[in-house]
């Protein structure tokens, strides 16, 4: 594993089985330029051949952004093209963390906008500070959002509540942001990476090939008819059992006295 100094806009940390990814270009509030994006697709690579981190988390460097948007000085003079080139390296961030066998947890620690929120959306759940906002203000740049926020953000608020978000730019605090379930959990801000830490150890405790087949099952399910979906769920849940982790999961739950089951991902 590299260290931090391979990258130049993003930091990492192991902290056990829980890698902590920031992004750190506080004075431009996290935004997401092209060299976040390479690099945040480049890092999460690694951290996918990395067997030890079994928990991925992102946030923003500082106290007032987790992203505030896409690179907006980046993008101002850009062609058509080379937007096009732009939101095709955005959008394999968000495959990328879809398509990881690990968990991603967003921490989001202050502002959500626009390509941060649709990052937050990306990861499979999104813990937030209390001060966090969240919002997609593209409308009033006079563009749309680019990473996702049209659908996934639809997907997960609803298609009312998604257009109202994304026709108005309007942007909803924390408590909102919990209330219409874009945030699954608030926690006062000094709390948040703790929480994270907690409830990453909650899941490394888990067995591996089954967090990332829930992870996987959930994703896919999206775009399949609940028959099919379900019909994958079945398949997963049979191949379990012809995995190591399925014999020591119950052997250590059976066994007198039970014990803690130690899952090596297999
Ligand atoms: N891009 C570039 N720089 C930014 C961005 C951004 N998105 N946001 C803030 N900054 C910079 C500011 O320009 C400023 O820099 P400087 O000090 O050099 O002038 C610095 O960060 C601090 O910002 P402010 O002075 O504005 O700080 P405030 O506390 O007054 O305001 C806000 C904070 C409210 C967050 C404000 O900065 C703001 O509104 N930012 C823009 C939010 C926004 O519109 N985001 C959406 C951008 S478009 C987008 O995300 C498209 C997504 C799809 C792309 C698909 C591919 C990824």
């Amino acid at each position: 594993m590299s260290d931090k100094t391979s990258y130049e806009t993003l930091r990492f940390e192991k902290q056990g089985t829980l890698a902590i990814v920031t992004i750190d270009r506080e004075k431009a509030l996290n935004a997401l330029s092209s060299q976040v994006m390479a690099e945040l697709v480049a890092l999460a690579i690694e951290l996918e051949a990395d067997e030890s981190v079994r928990v991925v988390a992102i946030t923003g460097a500082g106290t007032k952004a987790f992203v505030a948007g896409a690179d907006i000085a980046e993008m101002q003079s850009k062609t058509r093209e080379e937007a096009s080139t732009f939101v095709i390296a955005g959008a394999k961030v968000g495959t990328t963390i879809e398509a990881s066998k690990k968990p991603w947890i967003a921490a989001v620690n202050g502002f959500a906008f626009g390509g941060g929120c649709e990052l937050a959306l990306c990861c499979d759940f999104i813990y937030a500070s209390d001060n966090a906002q969240f919002g997609q203000p593209e409308v009033k740049l006079g563009v749309i959002p680019g990473l996702g926020g049209t659908q996934r953000l639809a997907r997960r608020v609803g298609v009312a509540k998604a257009k109202e978000l994304a026709m108005t730019g309007d942007t909803v605090n924390a408590q909102e942001a919990l209330r219409i379930g874009l945030a699954d959990a608030v926690f006062p801000a000094a709390e948040l990476m703790a929480k994270v830490t907690a409830v990453a150890e909650r899941i490394s405790a888990n067995g591996p090939h089954a967090v990332a087949e829930v992870k996987r099952l959930v994703h896919e399910g999206q775009s399949l008819s609940l028959e099919a979906a379900l019909a994958a769920e079945q398949k997963s849940f049979a191949g379990c059992f012809a995995t190591a982790d399925q014999k020591e999961g119950m052997a250590a739950f059976l066994e007198k006295p039970r014990r803690k089951a130690n899952f090596t991902g297999k």
